[in-house]
């Protein structure tokens, strides 16, 4: 059994060309790799931000969606989600829903490590209790999505970029939070 978490190469047309190491391909030239972010509402309509663990290589301590992952190579998305889901907070979430199949991004953090995917945007549902792993989440947060879209917008410097862009872009399309 493997210890190194893999992720998938990716040409720029988004096919798979390969894998590597999640350790080695964060770098400040990584290359395009395909991820998943996912936003968790619960049953009052709220969403669930996370502040990402100062131990982490990239955005550390940075506010950013519920959780994000790599998948596996030959792991599903639905699979990749449930395992973060549980990994990261300690749930498990229902009516798993793609609402922004086109997202792609690529940013720079604070030290100058590069994230670069394709990464599909998910929406689902949990009533479970939010147990974050530490050396994942330092913090987590339920808020208002509305809420949510007027901080990011009025200072996106404190989130991840990703996390603006994919509310820039939900707000562009037919689905939301
Ligand atoms: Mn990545």
């Amino acid at each position: 059994m493997s210890h190194t978490e893999q992720v998938v190469l990716l040409s720029d047309d988004g096919l798979p060309i390969g894998v590597a190491d999640k350790l080695a391909v964060h770098t400040t030239e990584t290359a395009l790799h395909l991820a998943f972010s996912c936003h968790v509402m619960n049953e009052a309509g709220e969403v669930l931000v996370t502040r990402r663990a100062l131990s982490k290589l990239t955005w550390p301590g940075v506010w950013t969606n519920s959780f994000c992952g790599h998948p596996a190579p030959g792991e599903s998305m639905e699979d990749a989600i449930a395992r973060r889901a549980e990994r990261e907070l300690g749930i498990t979430v229902t009516r798993v829903e793609l609402v922004l199949p086109d997202f792609r991004y690529r940013a720079v953090d604070a030290s100058g490590i590069v994230e670069n995917e394709i990464c599909p945007v998910y929406r689902a549902y949990t009533d479970d209790a939010i147990a974050p792993k530490a050396d994942e989440v330092a913090e987590f947060s339920w808020i208002e999505p509305q809420s949510l879209r007027n901080a990011a917008a009025a200072a996106p410097f404190a989130f991840s970029p990703w996390l603006v862009w994919q509310l820039d872009e939900l707000a562009a399309s037919s689905a939301s939070l």
